[in-house]
């Protein structure tokens, strides 16, 4: 059995792998890792597939004259890509040559550790990555507010007495922005202590079925549903700063704020009334051990800035940022807040510049991915040329998918590194494939840092590389080398790019648990085999706050987007919204070619309220053709009053059959693309992020 660890979700799960010569006999969980206590999900055991998948890719390919992609040697075809990236900067500018970075980089040693070295190479405007679909205005909200888009606070679930999820399913998710291993166990403990479980959510997931209370809100409507609950707290309580009062700014401002939000003038817009508004603010306020948790519901609409922000404020001023029970800080081995010689993560920077085409604000040197299609497409200077896509599949999960699909189609150069010739990289004129995962080593990086519980663990790869194949880093390590030469950089650059591939990952994780807080060593997290134990979290403001800084309750641009949530409050509302949802045997759009995830019926299925069943003549079982600006769909219908009326779902990374892709068994599973829907002029227009959530379409039978 060798000691592993799974990098498919946040969870982040201890695992012990058998493998016998090259090949993956058994997965389990390990009951010995202090964090995920021996749990794993199904799709643990779906990496031995995806280790023995044929169509995972063993060599390079080059498209060739003819259109066809077919088998290169490495040093081609990096020689190729180094050569035709610089000759299109050199001619065009930097911002020629664009980015998109996947999620899957986030869990890759490898690249934590050597991918920003190449972005620094690169130095163009136009990186992009799946932040912007995503988590992107959590960051914003730590940025502005704590000093650092990586303080970012999670439940503190085994000691709470009351848990408000808000945008979140972890019992389907695992948990996000929060690495929780074996949520459903830590939830169940929660409500047998006496504790309470609020889910708040337009949809009853898996999550609010098993919760006390289920607030079935209006897509998009959380900022003025906390608005209210901070309008109760401020009138019938004091706010409690505890240990934080000293460092707080802008409490007064958040004061004169939220008196204009009385639970009674948003609950048209929320769809929940001002008594349950007013005695959740009050329970939240009340109990000692309480926290909000705002996640990808939350985060992905219109208004996931002021949602972002305003999370935080709640549990700020109800005392219960920093504190056992509440929202804490994780103090990982490995900082990346922290980090020495400069591998760590910056503090973030906001709006310093706007993107070309969309006047979009940038977030951290990266403009919102949803504008990365008019970047190629509009002409002039600073045109997209070229593209990088590392380790993501952005014609299926960025909004109105099958525009940037049009976009790629017309680029000079588009290189895809990843593991199978997906739905993007089919579109490629290089695919370059890693290792698979449990063939590389692996140490969380991000994910202890936003974990329930302090450890820290480490896995070597627990199988040999299976066919002409290099490990990320290898491949960033190669081009940043080659592009830093073709364009003379100075020869003390060189020497460092050369310094750090001496090192490798692991030995710069070694240099930064050294320096760490906790003084390990990658020799003593070798030797634990299931990790070290840390112990659980504890308060750390100020001293964690990013350079001494105070805590901003109330940013400007926070402040300033409230008119933008006024006036939707007045605004007429579409008939039907769309909103997403994930599945226990879905990872993303990555993994639907795993055997033993794709059992059972069709799981691409849209869910529609009775009484919206009933006005546009669909049936259970039958199937519904969706359009909204951008595109229309076909799908099968499942009448269920799961969902609220008015709204209706659709899990997204389906639509695998298309010209090109090679993956079988997702191929044949059918599905349409969700992101064929979503608007890539929805975005919340503070932090630029995606708005997939409250897509309005029309329903028809098809
Ligand atoms: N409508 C809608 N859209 C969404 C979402 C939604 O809920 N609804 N979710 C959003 C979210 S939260 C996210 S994170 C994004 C994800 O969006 P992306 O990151 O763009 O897409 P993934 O589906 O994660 O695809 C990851 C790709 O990386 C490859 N890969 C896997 N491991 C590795 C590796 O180690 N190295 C390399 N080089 N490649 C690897 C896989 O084969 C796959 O091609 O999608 C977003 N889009
Ligand atoms: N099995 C599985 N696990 C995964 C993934 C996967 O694809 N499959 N993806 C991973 C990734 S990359 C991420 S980012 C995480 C995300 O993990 P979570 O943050 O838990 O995200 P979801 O499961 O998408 O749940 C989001 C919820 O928000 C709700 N929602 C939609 N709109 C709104 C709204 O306007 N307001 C509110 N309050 N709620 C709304 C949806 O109904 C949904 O239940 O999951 C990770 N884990
Ligand atoms: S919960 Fe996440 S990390 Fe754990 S086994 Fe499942 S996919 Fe892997
Ligand atoms: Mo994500």
């Amino acid at each position: 059995m060798k000691p592993a660890i799974c990098p498919l979700c946040e969870a982040s799960c201890g695992l012990l792998v058998e493998v016998e010569g090259d090949r993956v006999t058994s997965v389990r969980g390990d009951p010995d890792d202090a964090l995920s206590r021996g749990h794993l999900c199904p799709k643990a055991a779906a990496l031995a597939d995806l280790h023995a998948d044929p169509d995972r890719l063993r060599h390079p390919l080059r498209r060739n004259a003819a259109g066809e992609l077919v088998r290169v040697g490495w040093e081609e075809a990096l020689d190729e890509i180094a050569d035709r990236l610089h000759a299109i900067r050199s001619t065009h500018g930097k911002d020629a040559v664009g980015l998109y970075l996947g999620n899957p980089n986030v869990h890759n040693l490898g690249m934590m550790t050597f991918g920003p070295n190449l972005w620094r190479e690169l130095r163009t405007r136009n990186r992009t990555s799946a932040t912007s679909v995503d988590q992107l205005p959590h960051q914003l909200a730590a940025h502005l507010m704590l000093g650092h888009q990586l303080l970012l606070p999670v439940p503190d679930v085994d000691r709470t007495e009351l848990l408000v999820l808000l945008g979140a399913n972890p019992l389907v998710s695992n948990g996000s922005l929060w690495t929780v291993p074996d949520v459903r166990k830590r939830l169940d403990a929660l409500r047998a202590r006496g504790g309470r479980l609020v889910v708040i959510d337009p949809r009853r997931t898996e999550t609010a079925a098993r919760a006390d209370e289920h607030l079935p809100i209006a897509p998009g409507a959380d900022a003025a549903l906390l608005l209210a609950l901070l309008h109760v707290i401020f009138a019938e309580r004091e706010p409690r700063l505890g240990h934080l009062a000293s460092l707080v700014d802008g409490l007064e401002d958040v004061r004169s704020v939220v008196a204009d939000w009385p639970p009674e003038r948003v609950a048209p817009f929320t769809g929940i009334d001002a008594a349950t508004t007013r005695t959740l603010a009050l329970r939240i306020a009340d109990t000692p051990r309480a926290v909000v948790h705002g996640r990808f519901g939350a985060s992905t609409q219109d208004f996931g800035g002021l949602v972002a922000w305003l999370v935080l404020v709640l549990n700020t001023v109800t005392g219960h940022l920093d504190t056992a029970g509440g929202a804490m800080f994780a103090e990982p081995a490995f900082d990346p807040i922290h980090a020495p010689l400069g591998l760590g993560v910056g503090p973030g920077t906001f709006a310093r510049w706007t993107s070309r085409v969309a006047g979009l604000p940038e977030f951290s040197g990266e403009p919102p991915v949803a504008t990365l299609a008019d970047e190629i497409l509009e002409p002039g200077e600073g045109q997209v040329r070229a593209l990088v896509v590392w380790a993501g599949n952005p014609v299926l999960s960025t909004p109105n998918g099958a525009r940037l699909e049009r976009a790629l189609t017309g680029l000079e150069l588009l290189v895809c590194v990843g593991p199978m010739l997906d739905e993007t990289a089919r579109l490629a004129h290089f695919v370059l494939p890693p290792v698979a995962p449990l063939a590389r080593p692996h140490y969380d990086v991000i994910f202890h840092l936003l974990a329930v519980r302090n450890t820290a663990r480490y896995a070597d790869p627990a199988v040999p590389p299976d066919g002409d194949l290099r490990q990320d880093w290898e491949i960033a390590s190669h081009l940043t080398r080659g592009l830093a030469r073709r364009r003379g950089a100075s020869w003390k650059v060189r020497a460092q790019h050369r310094a750090l591939a001496w090192l490798g990952p692991a030995g710069v994780l070694d240099l930064g648990l050294r320096l760490g807080r906790h003084r390990l060593s990658l020799r003593t997290l070798r030797r634990s085999g299931s990790g070290v134990d840390l112990g659980p979290l504890r308060p750390c403001l100020p001293e964690r706050l990013a350079r001494g800084r105070r805590i901003a309750l109330a940013p400007a641009p926070m402040l300033a987007d409230l008119d933008r949530l006024r006036a939707a409050l007045e605004a007429p509302r579409p008939d039907v919204v769309l909103i997403g949802r994930r599945e226990l045997r879905s990872n993303n759009s990555w993994m639907h070619n795993a055997p033993r995830l794709m059992k059972g019926g069709d799981r691409c299925v849209l869910q529609v309220h009775p009484e919206d069943a009933a006005r546009h003549g669909l049936v259970d079982g039958g199937r519904a053709r969706v359009e909204s600006r951008v595109g229309a769909v076909e799908v099968p219908v499942r009448v269920t009053d799961e969902v609220r009326p008015g709204v209706v779902c659709l899990p997204h990374g389906w639509g695998h059959a298309r010209d090109g892709v090679r993956q079988r068994v997702a191929a044949a599973a059918g599905g349409v693309s969700v992101n064929d829907l979503t608007d890539e002029r929805r975005i919340d227009a503070l932090s630029g992020n995606a708005a997939f959530s409250g897509t309005p379409v029309t329903l028809r039978p098809a």
